[in-house]
């Protein structure tokens, strides 16, 4: 089993989103393993972006990312980190296709509401920067029987 790291950032927490995001997870079949609504210092905002550390937009993309609350969240499941990504969309909301989440819920690529981990490695990053091992739970869900062979 995977777990990828997924956060609905300030602007999706902002306008409401975060039972639209969770529920796509939910119905797809990944198991929730933590979550909490949590504003980030900058620190673990620009730690989380280091790789984009030379890209013109990285210090507003900090400052807005630390701005207000995020939703952080951790979800499982088989090949979870690309199926996700492909929920996500594209970076860019004018490429996403409608159906995924900037497709269908965002405009601007300053704004697009949502990150998700984009390889297993970065998630393994992502998920130690955000949470601690208490705050992740090991439990059974009953659907797992019928969503994997
Ligand atoms: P993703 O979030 O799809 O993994 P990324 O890691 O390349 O994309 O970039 C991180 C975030 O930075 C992205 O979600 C939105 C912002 N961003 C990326 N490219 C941008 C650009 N050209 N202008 C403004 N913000 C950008
Ligand atoms: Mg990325």
């Amino acid at each position: 089993m995977e777990r990828t790291f997924i956060a609905v950032k300030p602007d999706g927490v902002q306008r409401g989103l975060c039972g639209d995001i969770i529920k796509r997870f939910e119905r797809r079949g990944f198991r929730l393993v933590a979550a909490k609504l949590t504003q980030a210092s900058e620190e673990r905002v620009k730690t989380h972006y280091a790789d984009l550390k030379a890209a013109p937009f990285y210090a507003g993309l900090c400052e807005y990312m630390a701005s207000g609350p995020v939703l952080a969240m951790v979800w499982e499941g088989r090949r979870v980190v690309k199926l996700a990504r492909t929920m996500l969309g594209e970076t860019d909301p004018a490429e996403s296709k409608p159906g995924s989440v900037r497709g269908d819920l965002c405009v601007d690529i300053g704004r697009n509401v949502i990150h998700g981990s984009d390889t297993v490695e970065n998630a393994k990053r992502e998920i130690d920067l955000w949470f601690t091992a208490d705050e992740m739970l090991d439990y059974t869900s009953c659907a797992h029987a019928c969503l994997y062979e």
